[in-house]
């Protein structure tokens, strides 16, 4: 078994519709287990720290903007291979690429405002759910 950290971006949150659940719905479906959710909103910090990787890249401060303008829906998710089986799941970054019936295709609006995040790696995967849920 593997964990890996899940996140589901403001703009989905705030939409207040149905879109939450039916993106945790996909997740179940492919053999994921919840053992950790959170609502809850990211503070400047710690969201500069979670995308420090992207520090000096041109769009790092409208991202980190972006991901503290409202609450996200933070997850710890299980399942074998679970890291590079999520990858697949959300699709490509921006949704305009994303493989047809992904989560970023389905739910994604932008390259910014792409719906969801997922870890990239094992590394990061720890890294995160540490940043995250401690
Ligand atoms: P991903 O691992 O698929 O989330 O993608 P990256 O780590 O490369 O990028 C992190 C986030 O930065 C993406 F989810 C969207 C955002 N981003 C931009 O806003 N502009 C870019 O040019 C690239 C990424």
């Amino acid at each position: 078994m593997q964990q890996t950290y899940f996140m589901i971006k403001p703009e989905i949150v705030a939409a207040g519709d149905q879109k939450v659940g039916a993106i945790l719905a996909i997740v179940g479906a492919a053999g994921f287990r919840i053992t950790g959710l959170q609502m809850k909103q990211l503070d400047r910090p710690l969201i500069e720290d979670f995308y420090g990787e992207h520090k000096e890249r041109p769009f790092f401060q409208d991202l980190c903007d972006y991901i503290a303008g409202g609450p996200v829906v933070a997850i710890r998710l299980e399942r074998e291979n679970a890291v590079a089986a999520l990858r697949e799941l959300i699709g490509a970054t921006n949704p305009a690429e994303a493989s047809t019936g992904t989560i970023r295709d389905l739910f994604g609006a932008s390259l910014q405002n792409n719906a969801v995040h997922a870890s990239a790696n094992p590394e990061d995967s720890a890294r995160e759910l540490g940043l995250i849920f401690g």
